[in-house]
């Protein structure tokens, strides 16, 4: 069997007025679909970072995926998975702390190798009739769980003009709405655990807001929080002591401060108080290279891992073992994706033997309207995504749906992700990202 064709889909799809310290959601974000189509028939699909940066770094590989038998994925690796000059040289900061997932150049490579890894396993699942998890060793849980992803956020639900999508949540600016905006989101989907995303308000009124959380909810549903390395080395260690108790039974703080020794230093003064709350992070331990540092330093306790860029599901399963051998938790990082994504995301959750948290989903923020899974979005229940036993992902591709994805894509004014820009358009012409903010 050989891969006859590669076909790649850039939608836009309508998102909230979401607030992080990297600024506003744009009113769609941008994804990309993956077809891999075969000699014997068969399809293989995946989802990733949309818009010109990672469309072109998936274009210059397609001399390389067409020909390929899909089940090579060695080879793949070995051709694709090379590193660039840039990266072997070392000259390029690797992680996320300046940069929004999707657009960092140091993880180009395993960012493109997952989105065809994935396409191809899909077809391996599809010619041997098994999901994607069982074909990869077998499934450690078949419902992996998610948890509800907070966000502060403007009035509006995405889109624009009379492609307006209705606003779910309504504006969320203070802990009373964040209360509110979780409640409606466990009602929808019965998360059992919660991560709030900060670094928006003044770090007072983001403690005041997990506070507000644990009262409501209490101990059964842990808690963290993400400022995106949005606080200073003394402001996170604040926040560290007053949420000591609220960050406890299961929960975390994710990239306080900025950097491998900035979290190190975070760290090694909660431990001086006797406060062994956990770090978490996504943006300073972006590849493997990053952990026997994170763990020599002690700067992170919890990997926070995206088989989008971490190079696929087969590098979560690796990671989840590495994870395990140096005594730190696992859980999972995400980005605004669609029903492809949400499969990728569970399979690979499915897949790994050591996954210590509920993984992070944006997917409350999309709607039906614009999901291109056949027969609409992948269903959460309980706060889990349901395996199942269908062939590869488990999806099929509702190719209206896309068409109508990529003609909002194309009337966009925009090819990658700007949150600063759109900041300086809605809320302060002036405003810019600094770290640390407080
Ligand atoms: O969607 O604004 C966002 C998030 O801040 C996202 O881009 C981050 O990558 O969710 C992410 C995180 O946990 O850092
Ligand atoms: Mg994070």
């Amino acid at each position: 069997m050989k891969i006859s064709e590669f076909r790649l889909h850039s939608l836009a799809v309508a998102d909230g007025p979401l607030r992080s310290s990297y600024g506003r959601h744009a009113p769609y974000a941008l994804r990309t679909i993956v077809e891999l189509k075969t000699t014997d028939g068969l399809t293989g699909i995946s989802e990733t970072y949309g818009g010109d940066g990672p469309l072109a770094a998936l274009e210059a590989v397609r001399p390389l995926v067409v020909g390929r038998d899909p089940f090579q994925l060695t080879s793949l690796w070995m051709s694709l998975g090379q590193r660039t000059e840039f990266e072997r040289q070392g000259t390029g900061d690797r992680s996320q702390t300046h940069l929004v997932p999707g657009e960092n150049p140091m993880d180009v490579h395993t960012r493109t190798l997952a989105a065809i890894e994935v396409a191809c396993l899909d077809i391996i699942g599809k010619a041997v009739g098994k999901p994607i998890c069982d074909v990869v060793g077998g499934r450690a849980r078949s419902s992996p769980p998610f948890s509800a992803y907070l966000f502060y956020k403007h009035g509006g639900g995405g889109g624009l003009g009379a492609d307006a999508r209705e606003d779910e949540y309504g504006e969320c600016l203070d802990p009373q709405s964040m209360v509110r905006q979780c409640k409606q989101m466990i009602a929808n989907y019965g998360f059992k655990e919660i991560k709030l995303k900060g670094g928006v308000l003044d770090p007072d009124a983001e403690i005041e807001t997990i506070k507000q959380l644990r009262a409501e909810f209490g101990p059964a549903y842990p808690l963290r929080i993400d400022p995106n390395c949005a606080w200073s080395v003394e402001t996170s260690v604040k926040v560290g002591r007053e949420l000591r108790e609220e960050l406890s039974d299961g929960g975390y703080l994710e990239d306080p401060a900025a950097g491998l020794d900035g979290m190190a230093e975070v760290r090694r003064r909660l431990l001086a108080e006797g406060n062994d709350t956990p770090l978490a992070s996504n943006v300073a331990t972006t590849a493997f290279e990053h952990l026997p540092v994170a763990r020599r330093l002690d700067s992170v306790q919890i990997v926070l891992s995206d088989p989008h860029y971490w190079g696929g599901i087969r590098n979560q399963q690796h990671l989840s073992k590495f994870c395990e051998v140096l005594g730190m938790g696992l859980s999972m990082h995400s980005n605004n994706h669609l029903g492809v994504s949400m499969m990728i995301m569970a399979h690979a959750s499915a897949a790994c033997p050591h996954l210590t948290y509920a993984c992070d989903t944006h997917y409350p923020w999309q709607t039906e309207v614009d999901e291109v899974v056949l027969g609409g979005r992948v269903p959460i229940v309980n706060g889990c995504v349901e395996i199942g036993d269908k062939p590869g992902l488990g999806v099929e591709l509702d190719y209206d749906q896309v068409a109508r994805g990529c003609e909002r894509y194309a009337k966009l004014p925009y090819r990658k992700r700007d949150d600063e820009a759109e900041m300086r358009q809605h809320v302060d012409p002036n405003w810019k990202r600094i770290l640390p903010r407080w």
